[in-house]
């Protein structure tokens, strides 16, 4: 997304994108245009059971408890060559009136302590930024994905390299979703 927000984005941003963010902490917030329509989008963001449906670095996710309600427990393993082989998350917010969900990272051998991000799915004509030259023609309405994260800077690491590191993730999750909605809409 381009141009400053206003009001309606502004809105949508202090209601699920704000955290405290405490000194030893860093936090960010990305978002992804994608061309397809937003119900379809959030049924994979919603689906906290099977992150590796669009999720490149996760190898295989089981639930540890719950059926994937809040409250839910999940233990993704990612691929090799990682720094890292396991996460433990719970579901800490699924709303699907608002299409935002929150889940934060509550174990596993990797470097993210005390990690929580939010989800938040919209209709593109529903934001107020400036939109893209070429959006008036296309007729198929679009989706914005945004998603923040708040993270604990270990010792030893800058904000700058934590918030480097988790961004590079999030953005290829984001690219990854978009390919893969993009590609079940044109094909529907
Ligand atoms: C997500 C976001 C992140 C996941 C990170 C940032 C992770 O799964 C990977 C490597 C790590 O070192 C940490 O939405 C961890 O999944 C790919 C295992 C948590």
């Amino acid at each position: 997304m381009r141009g400053t927000y206003a009001a309606k984005t502004e809105a949508i941003l202090t209601q699920h994108h704000r955290r405290e963010v405490s000194p030893n902490q860093c936090s960010s917030r990305l978002t992804q245009t994608i061309g397809a329509p937003m119900g379809l989008v959030w049924s994979m963001v919603r689906d906290f059971g099977q992150p590796q449906a669009y999720k490149r670095f996760v190898k295989n996710c089981l639930m540890r408890s719950g059926d994937g309600g809040v409250g839910s427990v999940r233990e993704v393993r990612v691929v090799s060559g990682l720094p890292a082989g396991v996460s433990v998350e719970r579901l800490e917010r699924l709303d699907d009136d608002a299409r935002v969900m929150s889940f934060s990272i509550i174990g596993g051998d990797h470097r993210l302590e005390n990690y929580r991000s939010t989800t938040s799915v919209h209709e593109e004509d529903d934001l107020d930024h400036d939109h893209d030259h070429d959006h008036d023609r296309i007729t198929e309405k679009r989706t914005v994905v945004i998603e923040s994260y708040v993270v604990d800077v270990p010792s030893g690491s800058s904000e700058e390299d934590t918030c480097a590191f988790a961004n590079t993730i999030i953005r290829c999750n984001l690219m990854s979703l978009a390919r893969i909605a993009e590609k079940i809409a044109a094909g529907s």
